[in-house]
């Protein structure tokens, strides 16, 4: 083993957000942790929150690695500044630090924009070996106060030559609770405004082979198992092929879920291979309920195609859980619509989010001007933080808040055990539950929210 000693970090916040009771980290650092193994780097991973002994130790390793949300970034600055003052050297990653690198870099040494997989190794080797990564494609650093180096940005990896997740490098994960999450693929073919896939992992939809997927299944089994692709569906023939070959090769876990595109749910053949391999729940970006804005947002279903995509899902005993976003141009009038629309189509579960602009996206660019602040912490898609077109920061938080509560009012718990899929009973209580939480340690930044007010569509403070 090589002597230089990398620690991988994932930043975590304790704040509530839709998937605070799920636990499930991204794959992205113990992927890296795996290529460093391989290459004979130590390499500790740490995707739990920390306790503080745990941080202080981190002080003792030759570069930490820290991973971030937008959402988790105010955490991964603290951390990182934490561990400069005691000269320990810090490297960031991850979908905010890539479209934000100079504010990253008042915080860590390098930032790696993009895919780390091959760059975090590329520099390792050059800092181990006393030199700087002035040459290598991925990579931004300060050059002075103010100035800043910004190198090339790298071609995609190779998606099939990537080493599987190895959760098992980390001090906190037994191999009994290895996370049961599996991707196998990378990038989307579509470009829709709000999200930084695109941005990040580029349209090229790259895949693993079935059989990595296959012995990254077995460990998970018998467990539930989430696919978390970006879109586990949209190119249906690979997905067919794959669901085949589970049931062939006798991988199909006790039940599992994963994103679709609603264009998805009208092939009846990959419908029934999904039912056949035990799958309980799709998460659907259905996003709106208004053509207009499913146009802008650049989604190709139609609001008709959602009805008929909820049928065939449930005809299969196939749960859907209904994703919104709610825009900026948007009245406080949405919400309702959106909850009227998905009680009557009998859509399980839904999350509706108000438009957050996250960088890199073009939502970014459109709103930029109608941010009502930049607290990242608050960028987590439940936070009203554009400016509404048409009512106040406050009246869109409140219609939110008002149908979110609607949709998961007791009643409607109590009320929603179907045959096949009883689970939705406790699925929509943990919901009516984090709601109440949300808006009880969101009180203060509700009340905030008054602060703003509608002028000729721009925000006052
Ligand atoms: C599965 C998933 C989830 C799961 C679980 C993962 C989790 N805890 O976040 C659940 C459902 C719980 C979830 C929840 C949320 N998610 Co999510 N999620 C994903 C998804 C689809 C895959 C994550 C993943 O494993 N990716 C694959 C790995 C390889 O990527 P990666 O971990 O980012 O790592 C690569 C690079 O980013 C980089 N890198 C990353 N970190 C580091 C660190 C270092 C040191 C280096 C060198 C490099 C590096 O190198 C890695 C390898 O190439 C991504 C989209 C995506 N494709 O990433 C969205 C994504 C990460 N989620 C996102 C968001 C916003 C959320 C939520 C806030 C709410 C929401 N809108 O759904 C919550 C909050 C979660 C939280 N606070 O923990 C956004 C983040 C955007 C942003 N700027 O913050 C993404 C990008 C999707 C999007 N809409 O744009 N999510
Ligand atoms: S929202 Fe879903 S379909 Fe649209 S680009 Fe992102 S991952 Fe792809």
């Amino acid at each position: 083993m090589n002597p230089f000693k990398i620690a991988l970090v994932e930043a975590v916040s304790d704040l509530t957000h839709v998937y605070s009771r799920t636990y499930l980290p991204r794959v992205g650092l113990a992927t890296m942790a795996a290529v460093l193994h391989e290459n004979g780097y130590i390499c500790d991973l740490w995707v739990k929150p920390m306790t503080e002994a745990e941080k202080a130790s981190l002080a003792g390793y030759d570069l930490v690695g820290i991973g971030s949300l937008s959402s988790t970034i105010r955490e991964a600055y603290a951390l990182a500044d934490a561990l400069r003052k005691k000269g320990t050297r810090v490297v960031m990653g991850g979908p905010h630090v890539t479209f934000l690198p100079e504010e990253a870099l008042n915080h860590c040494d390098y930032v790696v924009r993009g895919e780390g997989d091959e760059t975090l190794l590329a520099l390792v080797r050059l800092l181990e070996k006393g030199r700087n990564p002035d040459t290598l494609k991925g990579i931004s650093y300060k050059i002075s106060d103010k100035a800043f180096q910004h190198n090339e940005t790298p071609d995609l990896v190779d998606f099939s030559k990537i080493p599987s997740p190895d959760f098992t490098r980390s001090p906190q994960i037994g191999t009994h609770e290895i996370p049961p999450i599996i991707i196998t693929s990378r990038g989307c073919p579509h470009d829709c405004s709000f999200c930084s896939v695109t941005p990040l992992f580029g349209r090229k939809y790259r895949f693993k082979s079935y059989e990595q997927v296959i012995d990254e299944l077995r460990p998970v089994q018998h467990r539930s198992v989430c696919f978390g692709d970006d879109n586990f569906c949209a190119r249906p023939a690979r997905t067919k092929s794959l669901l085949r070959e589970m049931i062939k090769q006798n991988a199909v876990p006790l039940r599992w879920s994963g994103q679709i595109c609603v264009s998805a749910a009208s092939d009846p053949e990959l419908l029934a291979l999904m039912e056949e391999t035990r799958c309980r729940i799709v998460y659907v970006g259905v996003e709106s309920v208004d053509p207009a804005t499913l146009k802008k947002y650049g989604k190709a279903h139609t609001v008709d195609a959602v009805k008929k995509c909820v049928e065939n899902l449930h005809k299969h005993n196939i749960g859907i859980h209904g994703m919104f976003v709610v825009d900026s141009k948007d009245g406080p009038q949405t919400p309702k619509n959106i909850v009227d629309y998905a009680i009557k189509t009998d859509i399980d579960t839904i999350q509706v989010f108000s438009i957050t602009p996250f960088p890199g996206t073009r939502a970014y660019i459109d709103n930029k001007d109608n941010l009502l602040h930049n607290q990242w912490t608050n960028y987590d898609g439940m936070h009203v933080v554009v400016q509404p077109e048409k009512c106040s920061a406050h009246e869109m938080q409140t219609a939110i808040i008002d149908q979110m509560q609607r949709f998961y009012s007791m009643k409607r718990v109590l009320t929603s055990y179907r045959i096949k899929r009883g689970w939705r009973v406790k699925y929509r209580l943990g919901g009516h539950l984090l709601l109440k939480q949300w808006i009880k340690e969101n009180a203060d930044y509700i009340e905030s929210l008054k602060a703003y007010f509608p002028l000729n569509g721009l925000a006052v403070a």
